[in-house]
């Protein structure tokens, strides 16, 4: 079976309001199938979704653009649903209740809250520095929390639709960066709702972050997130 587009885990609604139906479902049902059909297209349909973090770290198959572009593409995209969810709901309001990490006691347990509170002092701290990184990247691109094989984490940024798995020609390593947090900062993912306000959509959609996905991913020896195994 060829590479392809995974279901969301919720509905094009779901993640209303910091991120509104119209954009979910555009950027889900469009951008990020035209990715996978693209990719297909480049690669003769050979090869599957649980190929894909091998040829990101193939420098042959990211030497050629299309496959390079729209591999980033169905991979950025995947991780990007994965590590989101809807506001939890509020048994007293009809209104979604947004919860500050910081705050969050179901989540503080987890591994990977007790590592970036460690590293960074707060998450607070960690949403901060990728607020910071995401608005200096200039045009279209992705900014991401990585962790690293000593279990350190590092916050960076890649334009398009690359990201800190590729492996690109003439490269020695790729730091063996494993993203754990990718953030769309591409106009696509925001514009509907904040139009040219960036970092509104950074501060906001820090509230949809799916921590216990985020762990899974944290805590696996594997790159690949859940949808695309
Ligand atoms: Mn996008």
């Amino acid at each position: 079976m060829p590479f392809s587009l995974s279901d969301l885990q919720y509905s094009h609604n779901g993640l209303e309001p910091i991120i509104g139906s119209e954009t979910v479902r555009i950027h889900h049902t469009l951008h990020h199938q035209t990715y996978v059909n693209n990719l297909n297209n480049a690669t003769n349909n050979t090869y599957s979704n649980s190929d894909l973090i091998s040829v990101l770290q193939n420098p042959a198959e990211i030497n050629n653009p299309a496959i390079r572009n729209n591999g980033g593409g169905h991979y950025n995209h995947a991780l990007y649903w994965y590590i989101l969810k809807p506001l939890a709901s509020n048994s007293s309001s009809s209104t979604p209740t947004k919860v500050d990490p910081d705050t969050d006691t179901t989540i503080s347990s987890l591994a990977v809250i007790q590592g970036l509170v460690s590293q960074f002092g707060s998450l607070k701290a960690v949403k901060e520095k990728m607020t910071e990184e995401g608005l200096k990247r200039f045009g279209s691109g992705w900014v991401w929390l990585c962790v690293d094989l000593n279990n350190q984490f590092s916050i960076t940024t890649t334009p398009n639709q690359d990201n800190p798995i590729m492996k690109f020609p003439g490269e020695a390593s790729n730091n063996n960066l494993r993203p754990i947090i990718g953030i769309d900062v591409w106009e696509h993912a925001y514009y509907l709702n904040y139009q040219n306000k960036r970092k509104d959509y950074l501060d906001e959609i820090w509230f949809l972050l799916n921590w216990q996905n985020i762990e899974n991913i944290y805590q696996n020896s594997q790159t690949l997130p859940d949808e695309l195994k």
